[in-house]
């Protein structure tokens, strides 16, 4: 889905919807939060948007992906499977690598599950549903690499995995807690973020051995502008219907989570 490209920016796949988003935040209390956006470029015949390579300033860094909300997928993807379901089979992998008890037994004999369903079972697993965020991916500056956190759910469990990630560097934790609070803060205030449901995104936490520690809103994919005139509370429970992504409260709560680290 990346590219490289020239020093400190990086191309990613083009999606006009993503596309549409880092425009529209180009004058919103959100932009100092996102990577620089330089626009759309064509390389060996594909699209890309061409953005700041966020890792640029640090030396090994360690980065972690944490993806927002409460819900994951659009409510227009439950609708088209509700009319027009079509189980997949990668899905239905996915889902019994890691639990072989996961499909019911229809999925089990019809060897698919559709794509809402794999996305909420992928919530309820994790702690997306009871926190209103998810740790997806790990990368340390030693090289390795985790994604298995598929089943970490447990405000217990995330915890743990901030730890090994901080190393138990109370500075660094401090810095993200910081830069969490001007993020909510910034949130407040954008326009972008009153009239946008933003699912799938992630916080990106970033630090490395000389202590700075950054985190940034990346991944625009799936944000989606509500119809003019409506608005979103980001923080109440989802009902189908009512776009509600739980974006404030999962920040929130994973503000609370680096709190209690930081407060041991
Ligand atoms: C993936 O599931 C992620 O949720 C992807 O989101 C999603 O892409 C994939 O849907 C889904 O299969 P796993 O993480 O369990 O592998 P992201 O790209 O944000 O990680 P979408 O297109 O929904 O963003 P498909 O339809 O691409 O398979
Ligand atoms: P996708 O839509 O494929 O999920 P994301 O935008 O979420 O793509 O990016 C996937 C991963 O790529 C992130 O978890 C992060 O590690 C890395 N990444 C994304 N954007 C940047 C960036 N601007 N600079 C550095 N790394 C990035
Ligand atoms: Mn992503």
């Amino acid at each position: 889905n990346f590219k490289a490209a020239d020093e400190g920016t990086i191309l990613k796949k083009f999606s006009e919807n993503e596309m549409q988003c880092f425009e529209k935040l180009k004058c919103d209390a959100l932009l100092p939060f996102v990577p620089g956006y330089h626009g759309v470029v064509e390389k060996d015949g594909e699209s890309f948007l061409h953005m700041t390579d966020l890792l640029v300033n640090f030396d090994l860094p360690n980065v972690m992906d944490c993806k927002m909300g409460v819900r994951t997928y659009l409510e227009e993807e439950l609708v088209r499977a509700r009319e027009r379901p079509k189980p997949r089979e990668d899905l239905y992998r996915k889902m019994v690598e890691v639990d072989k008890d996961g499909p019911t037994p229809e999925e089990h004999s019809q060897r698919g599950v559709t794509k809402p369903r794999y996305m909420q079972w992928r919530e309820t697993l994790s702690s997306t549903h009871t926190l209103g965020f998810r740790i997806e991916g790990i990368k340390k500056s030693d090289g390795t690499c985790r994604t298995d956190f598929k089943k970490t759910r447990s405000k217990q469990n995330v915890t743990q995995v901030f730890k090994d990630f901080v190393g138990g560097n109370s500075s660094i934790l401090k810095s993200y807690l910081r830069r969490l609070s001007e993020i909510r803060q910034a949130l407040q205030t954008s326009e972008f973020f009153k009239i946008h449901e933003v699912i799938g995104s992630s916080l990106l936490f970033i630090h490395d051995h000389t202590g700075n520690a950054q985190v940034w809103i990346i991944d625009f994919g799936k944000t989606t502008a509500l119809p003019e005139g409506q608005t979103l509370n980001h923080a109440i429970s989802w009902k189908e219907g009512n776009r509600e992504d739980g974006y404030l409260w999962g920040l929130e709560n994973l503000i609370n989570t680096l709190e209690s680290i930081s407060n041991e």
